[in-house]
């Protein structure tokens, strides 16, 4: 069976596809690498104001990526109002205030989990940094990402562990002002290897619904099990109204913060088909879709320019599944025939939807080739001297 999308159906991906929206992280700017090798770029930004300066540029050629998730204290800077104006000034806004427990000597042992309250403390206080942050750049989200762990069974007890993160948790989310958000990621391994203190998406959820309504599970995709079937925790997620973000990246082996798409487009597809069917890809929907990538090898803004057209592409196809055809295949359990509809969307080539939109928004065609004309890479290069390793220092 071959089904089509109506001209109605077209009509309303491409309002969706208007409306959407993608976070960029500001620490995919800077240079970044593996445990081996760090390699410098030259042009890479010497600070957090440079670096909303190179996101502006993926949205001044992608039209869909206007907010940057800042890093504390990657992201340190002596006025937080100032940097936002900034942001302002390049056409873009602060995203998600990402707090920092895993690069201070006191967290070796753990953070929140810490079995000595004075780090723990330490850890919250942290938060509360971050929550200023917030009201500094009108930033609605702390998004947290806990390192905590063990590495040897009988290092610590699992129980005591999930009691103080639940307190500590209950700190920071009592900071926090009404309009404000808190999402808590999760994953499975590392730097942690026997036991994550919130290794998958139940645990973070446990979590978040003892905390209150405003607290809301990450979904980084390269945070799981090899073969675990990711569109099912999304599907889950959002039935529960707990989904509140996306880091969205490729993994070939663990968590390889390659680019979005760039491993398996198919899976960016499934998982955007259930956003899609649930509608939460409207922008107020809750749901904050956000990269969370390292660029180690490739230049650094094309590389993030990539990855928002490719999760563009895998939303369009998602988008143009025949849903009225679908629902009936699944009703009459025609198994061949749903998986067929499902098919079709995910092969139908959506780059002359996108180009044709972009041209419509008065954008450049083809986001690639024009930022590789526009001569900025050239501009930086001979302007910044001595880049920040964004992510693992400045
Ligand atoms: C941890 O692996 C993580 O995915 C978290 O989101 C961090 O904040 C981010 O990477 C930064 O590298
Ligand atoms: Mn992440
Ligand atoms: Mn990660």
């Amino acid at each position: 069976m071959t089904t089509t999308t109506s001209a109605a159906g077209t009509a309303a991906a491409r309002d969706a596809l208007r409306a959407q929206t993608i976070e960029l992280p500001s620490w995919a700017f800077g240079n970044s690498g593996t445990r081996f090798k760090v390699f410098g770029s030259p042009g890479t930004p010497r600070d957090p104001f440079e670096k909303i300066a190179d996101a502006a540029q993926v949205n001044a050629f992608t039209g869909i990526a206007p907010r940057v998730s800042l890093h504390i204290p990657w992201d340190l800077v002596d006025d937080y109002e100032a940097l936002a104006r900034h942001a302002a000034d390049h056409g873009v806004s602060i995203g998600m205030i990402n707090s920092n427990l895993f690069q201070d000597d006191d967290y070796k042992l753990g953070s929140l989990t810490h079995p000595d309250a004075v780090v723990r403390k330490k850890a919250v206080d942290h938060h509360l940094q971050c929550v200023d942050v917030m009201r500094a750049t009108g930033s609605k989200e702390l998004k947290l990402w806990l390192p905590d762990g063990t590495n040897y069974p009988g290092q610590d007890s699992i129980r005591a562990r999930q009691d103080r993160l639940a307190d500590s948790l209950a700190e920071i989310y009592a900071a926090l002002d009404d309009d404000h958000q808190l999402v808590l990621e999760y994953k499975f391994f590392e730097p942690a290897f026997y036991s994550m203190d919130i290794p998958d998406w139940g645990t973070s959820l446990l979590h978040c619904l003892a905390l209150g309504d405003r607290a809301k599970v990450v979904l980084d995709t390269g945070h799981h099990a090899p073969g675990t079937n990711i569109e099912f925790i999304v599907a889950q997620l959002v039935r529960q109204r707990r989904l509140g973000a996306f880091d969205f990246n490729s993994r070939f082996y663990a968590d390889d913060d390659l680019m979005a798409g760039a491993a398996d487009p198919f899976q960016l597809f499934r998982i955007m088909h259930e956003i899609v069917q649930a509608d939460v890809l409207r922008p107020d929907s809750g749901v904050n879709f956000m990269l969370d990538q390292c660029h180690n090898i490739e230049a650094k803004i094309p590389g993030q320019i990539r990855s928002v057209m490719n999760v563009q592409e895998a939303t369009a196809k998602a988008l143009l599944v025949d849903a009225a055809a679908l629902d009936a295949a699944q009703r009459a359990g025609d198994v061949l025939g749903a998986n067929g509809v499902l098919m079709d969307a995910y092969n139908t080539d959506v780059r002359p939807l996108l180009a044709d939109l972009r041209v419509e928004q008065g954008l450049d065609p083809n986001p690639m080739q024009a930022y590789a004309a526009s001569g900025y890479a050239a501009k930086i290069e001979a302007e910044r001297v001595g880049g920040a390793q964004a992510g693992w220092g400045a």
